[in-house]
């Protein structure tokens, strides 16, 4: 009989409930605590998630508990104290993205955690539309171009407050989900360039950006994001992608349809992602990706693989976040690999 997989998470603000959801549904594992240096969020918290034992100190809990791995949901400037801790401890590690403010802080954490397993909680491409487009692309050739689109104007500082402060925004926050999309359809980046705005006043970071990239495979991509765009739909967090090869183009629409053209003809498959109970608000695929990439992370732990968004894997990642904020700055085209 193979035993559960003992995790406890740190963290139990506004995101940290889906994680919570997850562990509970997945099997082969349990979660055996929470800590929260607010005491009072992690009790609640607990209770909620019928989870028994309650912490505010992360020294305290790897101290107490016997744990597999610990799952990292607070905000970034706070994961190279915490993942660095968890790995002097020997305990593997998930970290919610981005993995760090800075890329040579993000390197210094992948540094820390040498000793264990390491994976940035990336749940994009975990998404059920990314999933199947992902298999379709298959049928269209060596991919030529591709666009990967999130615009919106919701509200996103209601639940984020800390989003509205943060001196870097979108970028940082969305872009690397979508950057990680880059990657996941077309491989690695030679070269970007990139512009960004910010049209709300009222925040103090960008909340708009475009990018143009060029793969080492002599794909382009388009990597657009924006938080100012009042659109007749309004499609938050919905990310829409389109890839063109030789052979056919596949674009993911609105409504999660993903319509295939090729000298065939044209196909729509149904990729709408399943709902989970206890969904809060408009986030759809959420729920439904973190689920999956942490079933991806058990059956790494089971497999002893590494997992597919590793932490040396996210720094290629970080390093187009950070190479774009670069290119933004400098108005010049940058060279990955050189930052
Ligand atoms: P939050 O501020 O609501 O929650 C963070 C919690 O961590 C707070 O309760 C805080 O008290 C606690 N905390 C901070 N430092 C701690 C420490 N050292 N020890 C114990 N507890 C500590 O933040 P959030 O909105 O839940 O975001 C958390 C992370 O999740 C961010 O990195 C964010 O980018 C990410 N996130 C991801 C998605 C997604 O779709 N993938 C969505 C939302 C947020
Ligand atoms: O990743 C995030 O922080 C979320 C989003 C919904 C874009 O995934 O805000």
């Amino acid at each position: 009989m193979t035993q559960d997989f003992r995790g406890a998470l740190i963290g139990c603000g506004f995101f940290a409930q889906h994680h919570a959801r997850a562990w509970l549904e997945l099997e082969g594992v349990e979660l055996v605590a929470v800590c929260d240096r607010n005491k009072a969020r992690a009790t609640a918290f607990a209770q909620t998630f019928g989870v028994l034992s309650v912490y505010d100190a992360a020294e305290t809990m790897l101290e107490h508990e016997t744990l597999d791995f610990v799952d990292i949901a607070t905000q970034a400037s706070t994961h190279s104290e915490l993942v660095a801790l968890a790995a002097r401890c020997g305990v593997n590690v998930i970290c919610q993205k981005p993995l760090a403010p800075t890329l040579e802080e993000a390197r210094a954490i992948v540094e820390s955690a040498q000793g264990v397993t390491l994976m940035v909680h990336e749940n994009f491409r975990w998404q059920r539309p990314m999933r199947e487009l992902k298999r379709v692309a298959a049928e269209l050739g060596p991919l030529f171009y591709g666009r990967i689109g999130f615009r919106s104007a919701y509200d996103v500082y209601a639940d984020q407050p800390y989003l509205a402060t943060d001196p870097r925004f979108i970028l940082l926050d969305v872009g690397v989900h979508l950057f990680d999309l880059a990657r996941f359809f077309l491989g690695e980046t030679e070269t970007l360039l990139c512009h960004t705005a910010r049209v709300n006043p009222n925040i103090a970071g960008e909340d708009v950006a475009t990018v143009l990239l060029n793969m080492t495979s002599g794909a382009h991509a388009v990597v657009e994001l924006s938080y100012a765009s009042r659109l007749e739909q309004e499609l938050f967090p919905q990310t829409l992608v389109q890839l063109e090869g030789p052979l056919g183009s596949a674009v993911l629409t609105a409504d999660y349809q993903i319509v295939v053209t090729t000298a065939q003809g044209v196909r729509r498959t149904d990729a709408t992602p399943h709902v989970l109970p206890g969904t809060p608000g408009p986030l759809t695929a959420i729920p439904e990706s973190v689920l999956n990439v942490q079933r991806h992370w058990l059956e790494c732990l089971q497999r002893g693989r590494m997992p597919d968004t590793s932490g040396a894997d996210n720094l290629k990642t970080l390093e187009l976040t950070f190479g774009a904020y670069r290119s933004a700055e400098e108005g010049e085209v940058v060279r990955l690999g050189k930052l």
